[in-house]
């Protein structure tokens, strides 16, 4: 049997129906039997990074056990992207789209590639990754920082936590 290794993912969506969008992005990723759902967090209401004059983002993240190399993983979340309406074409960088999927991190796994750099190099400036990622992951460190501490100390202003849909 080919080597499991444990990846956590961010999920995001500031255009259409996101919160179905978020859903329907982490089911169809993970319905192969090379990516195994782990645990998937609660849908936070994020105010936009990066670019502040876009509407609301919903975010969310998951971990995933799957047996793919990175590069392998990265092509099936571009293709998810593409079948949820995603056209990098079209878009601008941090700007609008329906749905994003990033590696954030991989166990075991530091790479600096042109399309992929692992562990995800923003991660401890982004609270709407942190605060996700905090709830399903709180013990992962992730380049000698631990993902709680981060999360408690980050200033998590306009991002907030959603019931169940
Ligand atoms: N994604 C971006 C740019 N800005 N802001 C929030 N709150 N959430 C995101 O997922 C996000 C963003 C580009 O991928
Ligand atoms: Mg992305
Ligand atoms: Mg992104």
């Amino acid at each position: 049997m080919a080597d499991t290794a444990r990846a956590w993912l961010a999920f995001g969506s500031n255009l259409g129906d996101s919160r179905a969008l978020v859903a329907r992005a982490i089911a169809m990723l993970t319905e192969t039997p090379d990516i195994r759902l782990v645990a998937r967090s609660s849908d936070y209401r994020t105010a936009p990074w990066g670019v502040t004059d876009q509407p609301a983002f919903i975010n969310a993240c998951a971990a995933v056990d799957t047996t793919l190399d990175p590069h392998a993983l990265l092509g099936r979340a571009h293709a998810v992207e593409r079948a949820l309406g995603r056209d990098r074409a079209r878009e601008t960088r941090w700007g609008p789209r329906t749905a994003d999927i990033d590696i954030i991190a991989i166990e075991g796994v530091t790479l600096s590639a042109p399309d992929l750099t692992l562990p995800h190099p923003r991660l401890f400036e982004r609270a709407f990754v942190l605060k996700p990622l905090a709830e399903i992951a709180g013990g992962l460190v992730v380049a000698g920082h631990s993902v709680r501490d981060a999360a408690a100390k980050i200033d998590a202003t306009g991002v907030e936590k959603l019931p169940l849909a």
